[in-house]
């Protein structure tokens, strides 16, 4: 990875008081958790409409189950990264934070995270489809697929899939704490997913200082105040250490 200057960043981000953070698959990529949109993305193989909507799960339940579980199994084998470890020193330290992440994989609270905000929800709950149950299972892989609630209906991965609204007021605490911010961290996200992406604008208009750390250039790489490219894993610690 070239030699980054960092000082201007750094600077910004001791002297912020409030920091907010999107996180998006990137950050997991260092703990072998595949991304979407990257090379062997999860999509290159299937269409997203494929399986994250709840068409496809309710024309194939079981079809859509075996890929979350074989996703689940992947994830048990992973571990948080330097990036995950180097935004819980970050929160230690500011008496405003907000982490905000895309990502279901749960990795941010393996790490010791504390206040998260799961856009897209979490892999490791469950939904019933008959009562609205609502619970974690961690069981990898599922010993039936689809697994069933205690009430007899069909269980649905705890995730919001395409075409499904945000769970209630996510989205407004989320614009709290980018509002709250000085300095907005965009981190491993291909900034294409709304209306998660439409953070980055939000943050920018609301006098954030925008700092975007990825391998490659997003829509929003020309609106950052600051685009350090290379791996997360690598150029967090060195931001935050
Ligand atoms: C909604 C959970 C409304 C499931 C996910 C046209 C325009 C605008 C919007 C839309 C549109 N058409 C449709 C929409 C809406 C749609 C959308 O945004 N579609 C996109 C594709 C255009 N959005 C929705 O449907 C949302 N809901 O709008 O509802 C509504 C309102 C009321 C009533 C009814 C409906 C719901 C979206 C949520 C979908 N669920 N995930 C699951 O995970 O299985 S999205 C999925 O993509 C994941 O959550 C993932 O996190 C997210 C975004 O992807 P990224 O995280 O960015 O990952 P990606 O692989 O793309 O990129 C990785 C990045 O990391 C890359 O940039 C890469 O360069 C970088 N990277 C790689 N390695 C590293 C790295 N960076 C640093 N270090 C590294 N080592
Ligand atoms: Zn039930």
């Amino acid at each position: 990875m070239p030699d980054l200057d960092l000082s201007q960043p750094r600077q910004w981000i001791s002297e912020a008081e409030g920091v907010a953070i999107l996180t998006g698959a990137g950050i997991s990529a260092e703990s072998g958790v595949p991304t979407f949109r990257g090379a062997g993305g999860l999509w290159n193989n299937f269409r997203a409409e494929d399986l994250a909507t709840p068409e496809a799960f309710a024309r194939d339940p079981r079809l859509v189950w075996e890929w979350y579980d074989w996703r689940r199994g992947e994830i048990a084998k992973a571990l948080p990264n330097p990036a995950h470890k180097a935004l819980v020193q970050l929160e230690i330290r500011k008496r405003i934070f907000t982490l905000i992440t895309q990502n279901v994989d749960g990795l941010h609270d393996r790490a010791g995270s504390g206040k998260i905000l799961k856009l897209h929800g979490d892999i490791w709950r469950l939904r019933c489809l008959r009562c609205g149950a609502n619970w974690p299972d961690r069981r990898v892989p599922l010993p039936k697929l689809p697994p069933h609630c205690q009430c007899g209906g069909v269980a649905r991965p705890g995730v919001v899939w395409f075409g499904e609204p945000l769970p209630d007021g996510m989205m407004k605490e989320a614009e709290h704490a980018a509002a709250a911010a000085r300095v907005f961290l965009v981190i491993g996200t291909s900034a294409n997913v709304y209306p998660a992406a439409g953070l980055i604008p939000f943050a920018r208009h609301s006098g954030a200082r925008v700092i975007e750390i990825n391998t490659g250039e997003t829509p929003y790489t020309n609106l950052a105040d600051c685009s350090l490219r290379g791996p997360a894993g690598e150029i967090l610690p060195q931001l935050i250490g």
